[in-house]
């Protein structure tokens, strides 16, 4: 007998949190589409959420643990074995070598999941090694360095509430392909098209004409890397013309005379040569943003993988506070997560802030920021001899050959390893190094909430969606694997009692919850919480836990109707908690409780960016080219070309080249071009095209399937080159270490003009 079943499921590949609708027939997915009645996304869907029938059925994707043997094949091996052979090789290296001989690397998909959230966090703290690493040094942690020291947590970033503001300018960002990032926010088109019919403007600026970009009323195409001086320049704009408006958050704001101060030497006319952006029309967006009722300035990728990723996303959020828009509806606003996190916490107003650079890298001395090095060092780390050298490598959900700078350098490190170990869904690009690899299961055999995309979301919502299949007979829990990980690390052996440490997770969840002034569980005891949250489990209880002790909860009896996670569990379509609203000075968790307009961190930096614009002058007219990214509405960073749906069409790995610079370098259309930067090189398509910058060329990064001893048979077809082939390690951002790849110096020839290669 057919058995028909509808499941609702928050998409978990992007930072949108699509509602899905998901027909199953008998145990089988028959379709995906936008769940109409979610609270957020109200039936929008992009080709990737319905593709997770096809990643589901992948006959790639792996089903059991696999083991590398001496001859460099994967053999099936048992989830005992798996952990029995982990348990015989890598504590022996942590007694030789020492905690820090094993690093771990933390890759995307792990912040899009409860058990890497939750649990990955107890693996660390179990494993106590300062060698970790993570997808937010290739990513956003410019933008979380400036929020920490600016409001006083590195999840304090302000995000702009599309729903109301009249203005919108976005620099180094393309949500209509990208769906949004640190900007959590389902059917960003929908959303910035409505801005445009309620008689508002969007802006954007980069090096591309981008698919946000032909939508939106202007685009100027902008200098890589130069987004600061662009930033600096409108703020000189708003002191000179005397339009700074603090509006309501005046009184919480420190730093602004420094600003002005740092900002008088960037009048537009001074730095437009090196933006590539006329002085009047920086004069103009200045203007706009201060005439308009509300404003919001919005910058990613393009604006935190560069050079100046701290200071540009600093100023960011500086235009936003002169403009009076900051924390003012409209503007750019402070989420509140329903799950609670830092700037939830505490005493609100007031907090720690935040502290970098506690220590430093062994090899390269790079300040830890964090409590992570940056993935560009990670191969130093690996391949010099001496104390503390990492020996080990655990990954879990990341794919550091493909996505982080240098990755042929780094694939080359990860075989001088004594150890390594994958957490991961595929055998890929990465994980084809290690010598035991742990499955996950599929996406739609495990439960999910957003922890940390609804702190940045665009409007408070909480969505709890429950497994849509049970798991596959051979599978294994995610956090379950990662607690058997830890009890191998603390000596436990391979078979640690899972459940104890799970209780003992638990149990310090509560205890620390019931420590905290000013949590609602301040004082109460945690063994009677621990009763209350019966008989959940694993991620589940520590939802329950955070939901009921967070600014929407329960808390636990004393608010009978906040949320909890049974409530969230009867409302399939998500929990609506209303727009953002304002925030300051609770939201704040600076030593000062006020907002730093001007940390010291970060005007130090003002220093290199006069440096930087002295330079632009002297390279004026020159015919230097640099090398910027770009995504792909049917691509998720590396890991989704295994699916046919995604691949389908022509290839999209090509790089794109101005005509007049296709010209004079004498590259063709379709023809393939040797890109060569300091780090490598590639040959790969030109794509003759006049929507990206002179000057500059784009090639999309998460390509370049084309490894041995991978198991990707759709990917391996359509392989496609790595960008990160390009990327030079030696190029970080200085504050957090965040990789450049985004202005990367290269330079052309056509492919056909090369001699051949003598055999
Ligand atoms: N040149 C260039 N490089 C870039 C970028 C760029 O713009 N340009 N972008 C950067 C950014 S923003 C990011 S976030 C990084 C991403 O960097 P990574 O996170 O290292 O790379 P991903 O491609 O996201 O790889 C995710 C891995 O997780 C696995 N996986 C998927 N789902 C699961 C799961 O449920 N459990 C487990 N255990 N594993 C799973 C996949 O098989 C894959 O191996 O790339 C960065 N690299
Ligand atoms: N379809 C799809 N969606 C994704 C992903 C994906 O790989 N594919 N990845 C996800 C992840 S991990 C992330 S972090 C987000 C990223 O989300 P976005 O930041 O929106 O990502 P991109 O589409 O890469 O947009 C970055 C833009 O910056 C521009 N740019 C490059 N250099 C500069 C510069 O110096 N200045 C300025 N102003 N612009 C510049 C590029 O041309 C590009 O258009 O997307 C997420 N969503
Ligand atoms: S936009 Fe993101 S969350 Fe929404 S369906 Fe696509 S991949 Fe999933
Ligand atoms: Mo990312």
């Amino acid at each position: 007998m057919t058995q028909l079943a509808t499941a609702y499921r928050t998409c978990p590949l992007c930072e949108a949190t699509c509602g899905l609708e998901i027909t199953t027939r008998n145990g089988a997915v028959e379709r995906i589409r936008g769940d109409d009645a979610d609270v957020f996304s109200k039936g929008f869907v992009c080709p990737k959420g319905a593709s997770l029938k096809e990643l589901h059925d992948d006959p790639d994707r792996l089903r059991t643990p696999l083991r590398r043997t001496p001859s460099g094949d994967f053999e099936p091996i048992s989830w005992d074995e798996a952990f029995a052979e982990i348990d015989r090789r890598l504590p022996p290296i942590l007694e030789a070598a020492g905690r820090d001989s094993v690093a771990v690397y933390l890759g995307n998909p792990s912040a899009h999941a409860m058990a890497p959230m939750i649990y990955g966090r107890v693996l660390l703290k179990a494993l106590g090694t300062k060698n970790v690493y993570s997808a937010s040094t290739v990513d956003q942690f410019p933008k979380q360095m400036a929020s920490a020291l600016m409001f006083g947590t590195g999840l304090s970033v302000p995000v702009p509430d599309l729903d109301r503001t009249d203005h919108l300018l976005i620099l180094g960002a393309n949500p209509l392909a990208s769906n949004g990032s640190l900007m959590t926010s389902p059917d960003v088109r929908g959303r910035l098209r409505a801005i445009q019919e309620r008689g508002g403007k969007v802006v954007v600026i980069d090096p591309r004409r981008t698919r946000t970009a032909k939508l939106a009323d202007e685009h100027f195409f902008i200098r890589p890397g130069t987004d600061a001086l662009a930033l600096m320049a409108m703020a000189h704009v708003l002191f000179d013309e005397d339009l700074v408006d603090l509006g309501e958050a005046e009184p919480w704001l420190d730093g602004v005379e420094t600003v002005r101060a740092l900002a008088l030497d960037f009048p537009p006319e001074a730095v437009a040569g090196a933006c590539g952006i006329a002085a009047d029309d920086l004069r103009r967006m200045a203007r706009d943003l201060a005439a308009a009722e509300r404003a919001a300035v919005y910058g990613r990728i393009g604006t935190t993988t560069q050079a100046f990723g701290t200071t540009a996303s600093w100023l960011v959020d500086v235009l936003n506070a002169l403009t009076g828009n900051l924390d003012r509806p409209g503007g750019a606003m402070f989420p509140k997560g329903a799950a609670g996190h830092g700037n939830t916490k505490g005493t609100p107003g007031r907090g720690r802030g935040a502290r970098f650079g506690r220590w430093t890298s062994r090899v390269r001395e790079l300040p830890e920021v964090f409590g992570e090095f940056p993935v560009a060092t990670l191969a130093d780390e690996i391949e010099t001899p001496g104390d503390g050298q990492v020996r080990a490598l655990i990954t879990l959900a990341g794919n550091p050959c493909v996505s982080t700078p240098n990755a042929d350098r780094l694939a080359g490190a990860l075989e001088g390893l004594d150890f390594m170990v994958s957490v991961d869904i595929y055998l890929n690009e990465t994980t084809r190094h290690a010598d035991v690899i742990l499955p996950a299961p599929s996406p739609l055999e495990r439960s999910h909430y957003d922890l940390a995309l609804y702190t940045l979301a665009v409007r408070n919502v909480a969505n709890y969606s429950p497994p849509v299949f049970p798991k596959a007979d051979d599978m294994q829990d995610e956090w379950q694997t990662l607690l058997r990980l830890t009890g191998i690390v603390t000596g436990q052996g391979p078979d640690a009692d899972v459940a104890a440490i799970d209780d003992f997770v638990a149990h310090e969840a509560a205890r620390l919850e019931t420590a905290t002034e000013g949590s609602p569980l301040f004082g109460r005891d945690p063994d009677g919480l621990m009763a209350a949250l019966e008989p959940r489990r694993g991620p589940e209880r520590i939802l329950d836990l955070q939901l009921r002790s967070g600014p929407y909860g329960d808390h636990l009896g004393a608010n009978p109707e906040g949320l909890t996670l049974a409530k969230l569990e009867a409302e399939p379509h998500g929990v609506d908690l209303g727009p953002l609203e304002p925030r300051l000075p609770e939201v704040l968790r600076t030593a000062s409780g006020r907002v730093e307009l001007a940390p010291e961190q970060i005007t130090a930096d003002v220093t290199r960016l006069h440096e930087a614009l002295a330079e632009a002058r002297d390279r004026n007219g020159d015919a230097s080219m640099v090398l910027v990214g770009r995504r792909d509405l049917r691509s998720n960073n590396s890991w989704m070309h295994n699916l046919p749906m995604l691949v389908k069409g022509k290839p999209r790995c090509t790089v794109w080249v101005h005509p007049g610079d296709a010209e004079r370098l004498g590259l063709a259309d379709g023809e393939p071009a040797r890109v060569v930067s300091r780090a490598g090189a590639v040959e790969i398509p030109v794509e003759v095209t006049d929507d990206v910058m002179p000057g500059v060329v784009s090639i999309p990064h998460g390509w370049g399937h084309d490894a041995p001893g991978m198991a990707l048979s759709v990917a391996s077809d359509h392989a496609g080159t790595n960008s990160n082939v390009l990327a030079d390690e030696m190029l970080i951002e200085p504050l957090t270490g965040t990789a450049v790849l985004n202005g990367i110096p290269v330079e052309l020839t056509p492919v056909r003009a090369q001699e051949p290669v003598p055999a």
